[in-house]
């Protein structure tokens, strides 16, 4: 069951150079960076309301979010969801439902939260994070 959405995952090419727009003109503010060495990002968190945004900037060229922008994406690259009742329900419900899981078993993620993504080829196009608290 979800409860809320939790983040937006925005890539960007460079934490630095992105965060003066969402600080100076949002207004948010930047309460933490961190990198998650196995996805090859670092990222930014910044409170907005109840949901954060998460900046993703690729530490390696080989890394998902690099291989994203440099097909000419930016902006929106993933919606995460929080999952009241655990994202290890969440997936055995999906995977029932027929949804193309791209972990089968939940994972750590940022902020140390037990995360998992479902495919976009499977959400309408949305890559869709799961993850709970
Ligand atoms: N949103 C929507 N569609 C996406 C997408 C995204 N963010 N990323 C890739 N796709 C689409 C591509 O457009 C492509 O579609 P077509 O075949 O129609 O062109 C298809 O998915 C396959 O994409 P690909 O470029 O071949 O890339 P890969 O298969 O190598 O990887 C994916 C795609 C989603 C499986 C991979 O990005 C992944 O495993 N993502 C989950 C992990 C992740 O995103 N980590 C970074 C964030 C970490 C964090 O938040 O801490």
């Amino acid at each position: 069951k979800i409860s809320h959405i939790e983040h937006l995952g925005i890539a960007v090419q460079n934490i630095e150079e992105a965060l003066p727009y969402f600080e100076n003109v949002l207004g948010l503010k930047c309460y933490n960076i961190e990198e998650v060495a196995d996805q090859k990002v670092k990222t930014a968190f910044l409170k907005c309301g109840e949901v954060k945004l998460e900046l993703l900037e690729p530490t390696s060229p080989d890394s998902t979010i690099q291989k994203w922008l440099d097909k000419g994406n930016h902006g929106v690259h993933h919606v995460a969801f929080c999952i009241e009742d655990g994202v290890g329900n969440a997936l055995a419900e999906c995977d029932e439902k027929g949804i193309r899981l791209i972990d089968k078993a939940p994972r750590k993620g940022a902020e140390n939260l037990n995360i998992a993504f479902l495919h976009p080829k499977s959400t309408i196009g949305i890559l869709t994070e799961l993850c709970e608290h």
